[in-house]
């Protein structure tokens, strides 16, 4: 992290449908007055959208490595055109995936293993969207939208991509916010609640506080 950075570096990450996308353009307008910038993973710029046809809608086999260091290479160029300059100038970035994703899906999901490159700067804050992997694919068919190649993959990777999730987020609970949908919208998930001895009538409790 570079000591002149001013901005502010927000991601946003969750299993497909889980409404990332909603979520960092919403973001975006309402932080307008900071010159906000949304970008997407993969792409946000000219090799970063080709990288992302080739892998998600090429149509062809691509070995599970050459998948993950495509996805970091797109990355890579995203950072140094868009994200860093962003933050050097103090603006907002807010971005739709970012290498958590890699960790879930090529390390969760396909079983690399996978890092965290040092050159890549760390988000100051990360909203995990904790949406079940059927709710999110739920809403991707009732939207109509097309599979992409990873989105294809069987239910059984998709559950061990969100069992990665919740991975990082307990290893790093500084930077991840951990947000659940209930019929008000996203709120934070609440940390777990310690209850003092005595305050609880389970049985255990009375029996250790007696
Ligand atoms: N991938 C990877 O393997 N490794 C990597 O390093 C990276 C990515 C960076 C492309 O990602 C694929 O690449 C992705 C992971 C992999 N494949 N999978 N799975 P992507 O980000 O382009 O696509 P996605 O994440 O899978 O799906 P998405 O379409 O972008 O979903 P989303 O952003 O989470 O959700 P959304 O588009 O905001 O919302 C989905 C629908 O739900 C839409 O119709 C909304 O109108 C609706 N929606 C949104 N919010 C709500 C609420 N609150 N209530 C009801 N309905 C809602």
């Amino acid at each position: 992290m570079s000591p002149a950075r001013r901005g502010l570096f927000v991601t946003f990450e969750g299993v497909e449908g889980s409404g990332k996308t909603t979520q960092a353009e919403l973001l975006g307008q309402a932080l307008q007055a900071r010159d906000a910038v949304v970008v997407r993973e993969p792409g946000g710029t000219e090799l970063g959208e080709r990288i992302r046809e080739v892998l998600l809608f090429g149509g062809m086999e691509i070995d599970a490595e050459a998948e993950m260091y495509l996805f970091m290479a797109a990355r890579s160029q995203l950072i140094s055109e868009v994200i860093r300059p962003g933050i050097d100038a103090g603006q907002v970035v807010v971005a739709d995936r970012y290498p958590d994703s890699t960790l879930a899906y090529q390390g969760g999901g396909r079983g690399l293993a996978t890092y965290w490159p040092p050159a890549f700067p760390k988000p100051d804050i990360t909203f995990l969207l904790e949406l079940p992997v059927e709710g999110g694919r739920m809403r991707q068919l009732v939207a109509g939208k097309k599979a992409d190649r990873v989105e294809s993959e069987p239910s059984d990777f998709h559950d061990r991509v969100a069992s990665a999730y919740d991975r990082l987020a307990t290893d790093e609970p500084q930077r991840f916010a951990r947000m659940v949908q209930n019929a008000c919208g996203w709120s934070r998930r609440a940390p777990p609640v310690m209850q003092p001895i005595g305050t609880s009538s389970s049985r255990w409790c009375r029996l250790n506080s007696a």
